[in-house]
């Protein structure tokens, strides 16, 4: 990842003490991990416009649109891609999310430094992704623990048992399986299946990627999950909000 490299630029063009003036600092954060403790749809809505696995993915509705879309379909929270290297995204696509609905809002980043925790905040989120195949448990912990002093929440994306078994901490609220592997991109809801009864019942369990139907939803229900993480099978309907709905 040369995010490192990026964040670097960043931060010498927009200093810290500017994020730190937004007004999403003064904010509480909506809690995506009691949404989905106590919703039934337990959907997270994800604006993708494209990714290194599809070209194009979403055809011309704007952000708005989108997460408006979703908001109204009964989506529990909406994850924002920002990187724009291979997703096409921006912290702008996150502004704009922010300014059109009411409901919890994932940062979705390859996050490696604080920096891109302020500006989450700095630009409305409510939660951060925090990914154990890029980062040691000790970023993790002090990741986390920075995300936490701001208020906001941790979700936090493994792959396999050993990424599971090296990020377990007490400042994670929701757990995510990755059905996708980062390399091969080979998709398979075994990988959620396998390691769910080793996430701890203190946190939430979330499936993510290659959802896409109701089924699918209804076979991972009983291992114990309450979220699911959908986005190109949403994006890629003329209607992304009235598909989550169906
Ligand atoms: C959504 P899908 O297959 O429904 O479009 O997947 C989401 O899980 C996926 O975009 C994702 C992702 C990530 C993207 C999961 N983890 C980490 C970038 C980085």
């Amino acid at each position: 990842v040369d995010k490192k490299q990026e964040v670097v630029l960043k931060k010498s063009i927009i200093p810290v003490s500017q994020l730190e003036a937004s007004v999403f600092f003064e904010k509480k954060i909506i809690s995506l991990s009691n949404n989905l403790r106590n919703s039934n749809s337990g959907i997270i809505a994800e604006h993708k416009r494209r990714s290194p696995s599809k070209a194009e993915i979403n055809y011309g509705f704007t952000v708005e649109e989108v997460v408006k879309g979703y908001e109204s379909a009964g989506a529990c929270g909406i994850s924002v891609l920002t990187d724009g290297k291979y997703f096409g995204g921006s912290l702008d696509d996150l502004l704009l999310a922010r300014a059109s609905v009411n409901i919890p809002l994932l940062r979705k980043e390859f996050i490696v430094d604080e920096y891109q925790i302020l500006e989450a905040k700095a630009h409305g989120a409510d939660l951060i992704l925090l990914i154990a195949a890029v980062l040691t448990r000790e970023e993790i912990k002090s990741l986390s623990e920075f995300a936490k002093s701001l208020g906001l929440e941790v979700l936090l994306e493994v792959h396999n048992q050993e990424e599971l078994e090296k990020s377990i901490m007490p400042t994670l609220d929701m757990i995510g399986v990755n059905n996708r592997n980062l390399k091969t991109f080979e998709v398979s809801l075994d990988f959620s299946k396998q390691l769910a009864d080793l996430i701890p019942n203190e946190f939430v369990k979330v499936s993510e990627s290659g959802i896409s139907s109701v089924e699918a939803i209804n076979e991972l229900k009983p291992y114990g999950y309450k979220g699911f993480l959908i986005g190109e099978n949403f994006m890629k309907t003329a209607n992304a909000g009235k598909a989550a709905t169906e």
